[in-house]
């Protein structure tokens, strides 16, 4: 493969940069810890790399450099929205890549979107009120006997230098089976239960929509879109870590990718885009669909008043619009203007802001890409939005396992930091 040699000649470049950087600055410090970070979920500290992207807390989200804005015009595209395998190249490299270098990692993963039958019958055997991302995560987890990385592994046949490409190998068989087993879990959660067959010609979010029963051309883009956009959101976030971690461990990616995904699975996190949509539908049914900026707000603060949060709002990171709402937000005014939930996301987006700025204590109280993927996804028939997590799964793939092969091919330690109890906090506070 191309993307092998390509990626073979960075990782050298990118050792010596780090051995001359570790000579030079060994000591440096680059972060320091307060006590309120130690409580506060570690917000800010930096102590962690990760190659592929970078959050700035005003323009949000930035692939190797690029913004979202540039990449939609710069990678290869079908139609108008990025193929998210051209991003995934991206991501590996720091480099743009060719239609040719897309086809490529799509041939790769187009002959290995079959699903074993172990999986399916693993499926099958959950209660059909299973959570969707629990299946998910268990599907990964079956499908990890495909890992050559465990079994070079244990047959001692691995060195160090060898870990990266195993890895590779092993996460385009991963990402290669993702479509097919949502696909496999939404049919047998909310449809007829049969597996539909992945077409040879089709990219790999029109596959995806395509086994799930959605032939249609703009399923098609939307899917390329909300592939692009969930991929990566550099490496603090609780997936992205999750991977990192587990996989710091030297567990293969099957075991990695599965923890992150019961990490996404969380209702701070990616669930928060099934519960916008619950959200959005019991606002809908309690005012039998007549909403105006004065329903929105008095439901707004009937959910403060609870002490529940309002999904789709506030970030860890960001504090101001996500740019990958705003591009959701471009596609519903191009494709769906007048769809009913798109215009109560709007009018969402208009006075929820001030609302969560009177509380005086949430840090930003702008939308996030959560907000607004879910009323699209509806508008298009797939209404089961306990699923949409999943979507957000496939997608965060790309940028978790571009950075677990970094890792190996870096040379990472397994991660162990340091903690404390709160009785050696207390007698030590006043001395540090
Ligand atoms: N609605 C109500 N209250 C909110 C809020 C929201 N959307 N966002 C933050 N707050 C509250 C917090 O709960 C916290 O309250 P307490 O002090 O009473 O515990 C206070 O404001 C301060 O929190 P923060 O510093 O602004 O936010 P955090 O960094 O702690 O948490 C996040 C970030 C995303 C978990 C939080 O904003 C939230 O719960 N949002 C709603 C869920 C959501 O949309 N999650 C998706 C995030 C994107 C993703 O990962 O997919």
């Amino acid at each position: 493969m191309k993307l092998k040699e390509v990626l073979r000649e960075k990782i050298e470049k990118r050792k010596e940069e780090i051995k001359e950087i570790l000579e030079k600055y060994k000591d440096k410090v680059v972060s320091q810890v307060t006590v309120e970070q130690i409580f506060r979920g570690m917000r800010g500290v930096k102590c962690m790399i990760w190659e592929g992207s970078y959050v700035d807390p005003i323009k949000g989200i930035f692939y190797r450099g690029y913004n979202l804005q540039e990449l939609r015009e710069k990678l290869p595209k079908v139609k108008d929205e990025p193929l998210p395998e051209g991003l995934f190249y991206l991501l590996l490299t720091g480099e743009i890549p060719t239609m040719e270098d897309v086809k490529e990692i799509q041939k790769e993963i187009n002959k290995r979107m079959k699903l074993p039958e172990h999986v399916i019958k693993v499926i099958k055997a959950m209660p059909k009120t299973s959570h969707p991302m629990a299946l998910f995560s268990i599907g990964i987890l079956a499908l990890r006997d495909l890992s050559k990385f465990a079994k070079l592994y244990d047959e001692g046949k691995l060195t160090k230098e060898g870990y990266w490409e195993a890895t590779l190998d092993d996460s385009i068989e991963l990402i290669a089976k993702l479509p097919p087993l949502a696909a496999y879990i939404y049919r047998r959660l909310y449809k007829d239960g049969k597996m539909k067959e992945p077409e040879k010609k089709l990219d790999f979010s029109a596959n995806l929509a395509h086994m799930m029963g959605y032939d249609n051309e703009e399923v098609y883009e939307l899917l390329r879109l909300y592939l692009f956009l969930h991929a990566d959101h550099e490496g603090g976030n609780v997936s992205a870590h999750t991977g990192h971690l587990v996989a710091s461990a030297l567990s293969d990616v099957y075991y990695s990718f599965s923890a992150a995904m019961n990490g996404l699975a969380g209702p701070l996190h990616g669930r928060a885009n099934m519960d916008t949509m619950a959200w959005l539908l019991k606002m809908k049914k309690k005012y039998k669909g007549k909403i105006g900026e004065k329903e929105v707000e008095e439901f707004a603060r009937e959910t403060l008043a609870k002490g529940e949060v309002i999904p789709g709002f506030g970030h860890a990171v960001l504090r101001d619009v996500d740019p990958r709402y705003l591009a959701f937000r471009d596609f519903a005014l191009k494709y769906t203007p007048d769809d009913e939930i798109f215009k109560i996301v709007d009018i969402v987006y208009k006075v929820v802001p001030n609302i969560l700025k009177e509380t005086g204590k949430v840090a930003n109280p702008y939308p996030n890409v959560d907000a607004h993927s879910g009323c699209l996804l509806y508008h298009y028939g797939i209404k089961e939005f306990p699923f949409y997590t999943v979507f957000f799964g496939i997608s965060r793939a790309f940028g978790i396992l571009a950075q677990i092969v970094w890792d190996r091919a870096l040379g990472f330690p397994i991660e162990r930091p340091k903690s404390i109890t709160l009785e050696w906090l207390k007698e030590n506070i006043e001395k540090i």
